[in-house]
């Protein structure tokens, strides 16, 4: 068997094509152009090249951004201050606030994502909303895990009744994916079990997902003996090599036995973008 492509880069171009529309009959209605801030902390060289993404996706679809690059020494009040000025944006809009993960050490992340207004919070990550995903009533879904189940749903891949597994249980995938596969509804349904890097006897328990869902950060980490013949494998990895990216699955090995797989790069990653410009005009209309 060799595996269905799930092509990320080709759907992230068409929902692109979708919001271009989407976001020039909002423009019309409310004379008032969706604006996503994004907050820069440091030189990270992989942070860097994300948020550059972010900003282009926006020119894509004809909404504005405005970049904020702070010094790799900014301090957490520093970097609280600009989140509140940034919550209130009078004279100029804001619609949508991200600050790009991760952070320096002297800033504590769950002193920041608590701080961004949860009507601007694009990437879904701020307290109340993660709590109104859990109770089924989702405002922004965190965009890793959008863009997946979009993935899924719109290449018509059965979820409900079907068990996915999910490797890896960070705040920003493993956990709400789970939380979402597992929702009753559309895009829903699935029996979903959870693994991490603590599991014993994993590869007896991703052998028996129908679609495995890998977010665990290590490089080729899910082979093709870990995979049940035709199942739908969905690599969240991204690692720069000396060869160039890989993810967290072994591709060549395990496209051999599954039935449909994401490449990296071109997989997940252009959808993440896509979903995070998905958010800025849902929270642009959310606060008119
Ligand atoms: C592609 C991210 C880890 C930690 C923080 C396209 C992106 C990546 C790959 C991208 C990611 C990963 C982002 C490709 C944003 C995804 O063609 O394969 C786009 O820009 N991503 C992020 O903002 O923070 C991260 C991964």
């Amino acid at each position: 068997m060799t595996a269905a492509i799930l092509d990320g880069k080709k759907l992230a171009k068409q929902i692109r094509d979708e919001l271009r529309d989407e976001v020039a009959d909002f423009i019309e209605n409310n004379a008032e152009v969706p604006t996503l801030a994004a907050i820069l902390v440091g030189n990270d060289s992989g942070s860097e090249v994300y948020v550059r993404n972010k900003v282009t996706g926006c020119e894509q679809v004809g909404m504005q951004s405005r970049m904020y690059r702070l010094p790799a020494e900014t301090s957490q009040d520093e970097l609280l201050s600009l989140i509140a000025k940034l919550n209130k944006a009078k004279d100029e809009p804001v619609h949508g606030i991200l600050v790009q993960l991760p952070l320096p050490k002297q800033i504590d992340v769950t002193r920041i994502l608590p701080a961004v207004s949860p009507l601007k919070d694009v990437d879904g990550f701020h307290p109340e909303n993660v709590g109104r995903l859990v109770q089924g009533k989702p405002r922004f879904l965190p965009c890793t895990p959008f863009g997946i189940q979009q993935l899924l749903v719109r290449n018509k891949i059965e979820i409900a009744g079907r068990h996915v597994v999910v490797v890896g249980r960070s705040d920003t995938v493993g956990k709400p994916m789970a939380l979402m596969l597992m929702q009753r509804g559309l895009g829903g349904d699935a029996t979903v079990t959870v693994c991490h890097s603590k599991t014993n006897n994993l590869p007896e328990i991703t052998r028996q997902a129908d679609i495995l869902i890998v977010a665990i950060g290590q490089p080729k980490f899910i082979t093709a003996p870990m995979v049940k013949p035709g199942a739908v494998v969905i690599d969240v990895g991204i690692h720069r090599t000396g060869k160039g990216l890989v993810g967290d699955v072994d591709f060549s090995g395990v496209s051999r036995v599954a039935g449909h797989i994401t490449p990296v790069p071109g997989g997940v990653g252009p959808l993440t973008v896509t979903m995070l410009l998905v958010n800025t005009l849902a929270a642009a209309r959310l606060l008119h």
